[in-house]
C-alpha cells in the first residue's frame, strides 16, 4: 500500500463501503477495527467451520458413496465348529479426485435382502486410501459369534442364483492437507453368484456291486460339482439323503446315504469328487423295471440329494450341514449301465420276473 492511498482513505473514509480494497487501513481500521474483527471472526467461527466440518466431511462421505467394492474371490477355510478362516480379494475404484486416507476399521456383512439385517462374518477391514484403484485382500481368523445367522447366510448362497450381500462399517477419513479424521459410514452392496443349488451336478463312472465292501458300500462314482459362485469352500466329509424319485413326483424314497469326502469346492473348476453310497438295491431293480426307466431313459434314473452331516477333521459343521440339508439338489444318475454290467443284461420292462 503507498501512502497517497493512505491519506486519500483517511480523507474520504465515508467512501470507504463502495470501494473498500483500493483503500488503505491505517485511521480506517483503527475506526472500524470492530467490523473487520468481526468479519474475521465470522469466516472463523463460521466459515472455516462449515468448510472443515460439514462440506468436507460431506465430500468424503459423498466420494466413499461413489466408490465401488468389487469383490474377485472369497475363500473359507480351516473350517471348525466354532470358528472360520475368511480371505477376501477385493477392489475400490474411486474416481481418485480426493486425496484420503481412510482408516483401518471393523466392518459387518449381512444378507441386503434378509430384512433382519443380522451380521454373518465381522471382517477387519485395513487401512486404504483413496486412490483411483486400490487392491484389498483380507486374511483373517472369523469368530462363528451367530451360528444361525451363518446358517442362514450358507443357506442362501447355496440355493440363490444370486445374492446381495452388504458390508458396512464406521471409521474415519483425513483428507490430505487438514488434519483432522472424519467419521464416515462405509456401506457398500455387492451382488455376487450363488451355488444355484449345485444345478447341473452329475454322476458318472457308476459302479454298482451286489456286496457291500469293507465300508457299507454298494455303490461308487464320480460327482461333478458345478460352482458358480467366487467363493472356495472347505466343507470337508459330507453325507447326503439319497432320495430315489419314483415316476410320478410323489413317490420319492430315501434309500440310502451318500458320501463324499474331502470336499474343497473351488469356483471356476471342475469339481470332480469320488463319491459312494450305501443304498438298498430293492427300490432301484424296482424302478429300473418301470416306464420309462426300462426303456426311454435306459436306465438313468432320477435321484435328489439333501445334505445329512457335515464333519471336517473330526469336527461337526452345522453351519454347513444345515444349509445342505435344507435344499435338494436333482441328479440323473445312470444306473441301468452297471446294474446291466452286473446281471449280464438290462432290466426288462415289467421287471426282473419278465
Ligand atoms: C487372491 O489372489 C491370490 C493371488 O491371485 C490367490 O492366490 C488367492 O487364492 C486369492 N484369494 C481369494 C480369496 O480369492
Ligand atoms: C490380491 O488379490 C488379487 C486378486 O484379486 C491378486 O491379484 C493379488 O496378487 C493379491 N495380492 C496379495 C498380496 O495376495
Ligand atoms: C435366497 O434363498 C433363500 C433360501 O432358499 C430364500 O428364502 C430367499 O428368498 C432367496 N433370496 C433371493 C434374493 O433370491
Ligand atoms: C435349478 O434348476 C431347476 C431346473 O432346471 C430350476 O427350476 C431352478 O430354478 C434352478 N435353480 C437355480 C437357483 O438356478
Ligand atoms: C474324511 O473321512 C475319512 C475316513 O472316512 C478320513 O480319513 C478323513 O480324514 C476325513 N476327512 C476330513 C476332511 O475330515
Ligand atoms: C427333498 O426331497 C425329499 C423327497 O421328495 C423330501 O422328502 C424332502 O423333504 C426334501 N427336502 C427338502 C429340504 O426339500
Ligand atoms: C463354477 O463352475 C461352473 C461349472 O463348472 C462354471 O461354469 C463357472 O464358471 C464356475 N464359476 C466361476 C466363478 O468361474
Amino acid at each position: 500500500m503507498s501512502s497517497t492511498d493512505e491519506k486519500v482513505v483517511t480523507v474520504q473514509q465515508e467512501n470507504v463501503e463502495k470501494k473498500p480494497r483500493r483503500r488503505g487501513c491505517v485511521g480506517h481500521c483503527a475506526k472500524f477495527w470492530w467490523a473487520y474483527l468481526l468479519v474475521v471472526i465470522i469466516i472463523v467461527v463460521i466459515v472455516v467451520p462449515v468448510v472443515i466440518l460439514v462440506a468436507v466431511p460431506k465430500l468424503a462421505q459423498k466420494k466413499l458413496d461413489e466408490a465401488d467394492l468389487t469383490i474377485q474371490g472369497i475363500l473359507i477355510t480351516q473350517t471348525q465348529a466354532k470358528e472360520l478362516s475368511m480371505s477376501i480379494n477385493s477392489t475400490i475404484t474411486t474416481d481418485g479426485s480426493v486425496h484420503a486416507n481412510i482408516a483401518a476399521f471393523t466392518g459387518v456383512m449381512y444378507l441386503e435382502d434378509l430384512e433382519s439385517h443380522t451380521p454373518f462374518a465381522t471382517i477387519n477391514f485395513p487401512a486404504t486410501t483413496a486412490d483411483a484403484l486400490q487392491t484389498v485382500n483380507i486374511s483373517q481368523k472369523l469368530e462363528i459369534t451367530d451360528m444361525a445367522a451363518l446358517t442362514t447366510f450358507n443357506t442362501w448362497l447355496l440355493a440363490n442364483e444370486s445374492l446381495r450381500i452388504t458390508t458396512f462399517g464406521e471409521t474415519t477419513v483425513k483428507v490430505k492437507g487438514i488434519d483432522r479424521d472424519y467419521p464416515v459410514t462405509f456401506k457398500k452392496t455387492i451382488t455376487t453368484p450363488g451355488l444355484r443349488g449345485f444345478n447341473g451336478t452329475t454322476v458318472t463312472d457308476t459302479v454298482v456291486t451286489l456286496q457291500a465292501d469293507e465300508r457299507g458300500n454298494n455303490f461308487k462314482g464320480t460327482a461333478n460339482i458345478p460352482n458358480y459362485s467366487i467363493f472356495t469352500l472347505e466343507i470337508g466329509n459330507a453325507t447326503f439323503h439319497n432320495y430315489l424319485l419314483g415316476p410320478d413326483s410323489g413317490e420319492a424314497q430315501d434309500i440310502g446315504t451318500v458320501y463324499i469326502d474331502n470336499i474343497m469346492l473351488y469356483p471356476g473348476e471342475k469339481n470332480e469328487l469320488p463319491m459312494r453310497a450305501t443304498i438298498e438295491q430293492g427300490p432301484i431293480l424296482d424302478a429300473l423295471g418301470k416306464k420309462p426307466y426300462c426303456d426311454e431313459t435306459k436306465g438313468v434314473l432320477p435321484f435328489a440329494l439333501s445334505g445329512k452331516t457335515v464333519d471336517n477333521h473330526g469336527q461337526s459343521l452345522t453351519y454347513f450341514a444345515d444349509a445342505l440339508a435344507s435344499h435338494n439338489t436333482t441328479v440323473d444318475i445312470d444306473i441301468g449301465t452297471p446294474v446291466a454290467k452286473l446281471l449280464g443284461g438290462p432290466v426288462p420292462c415289467g421287471g426282473l420276473g419278465h
